[in-house]
């Protein structure tokens, strides 16, 4: 199976970034981290995503704050998926993040998650990786069955409780 890659813009990223970790892990997917920066260390993050593919990568997840170009400079030097993440690091909530994210243009995609959405982009990944991969898929379908399971069961608790 391909590996995911998790690129954080800074080490301060790291409480946000985190939570996609757990998810790979539940879900038995490889997964490499490291620290570059659009901005900081440009030359490092071009050299990581050209060669992205041919180290046996299947998705980038890049998660950045503020002028978060990282995702879209990543994107620049591959054709894997590239999946986002605005971390909200600074004094505008992450809509800073968000906008210098998301507003790709056409040509040069990234799939943006929500402002500090780690949880989300590496089930994304996961979901991505599990086009080729059966037991993956197999294993995203009974989390989703059990998922719907705990809210029907919320559902009769408070149905139980209020309605009469
Ligand atoms: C961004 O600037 C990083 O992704 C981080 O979210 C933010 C602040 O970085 P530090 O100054 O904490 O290293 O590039």
């Amino acid at each position: 199976m391909k590996k995911v890659a998790i690129i954080m813009g800074s080490d301060s990223d790291l409480p946000v970034v985190e939570k996609a970790f757990a998810v790979l892990e539940e879900y038995g997917v490889s997964y490499e981290v490291h620290v570059y920066s659009a901005h900081r260390t440009p030359e490092a993050a071009k050299a990581f995503s050209v060669n992205a593919r041919g180290n046996d990568f299947g998705v980038i997840i890049a998660a950045a704050g503020k002028a978060a170009h990282l995702a879209g400079a990543l994107a620049a030097n591959t054709t894997l998926p590239v999946i986002g993440i605005p971390v909200k690091s600074s004094t505008l909530d992450g809509l800073d993040a968000l906008l210098s994210t998301v507003q790709m243009p056409a040509g040069i995609p990234v799939a943006t998650v929500a402002i500090d959405g780690a949880a989300n982009a590496a089930l994304l990944a996961v979901q991505i990786l599990s086009v080729s991969d059966a037991s993956l898929a197999e294993k995203l379908n009974k989390a989703r069955e059990a998922s719907c399971a705990q809210v029907l069961a919320k559902d009769e608790a408070v149905s139980h409780r209020y309605n009469h």
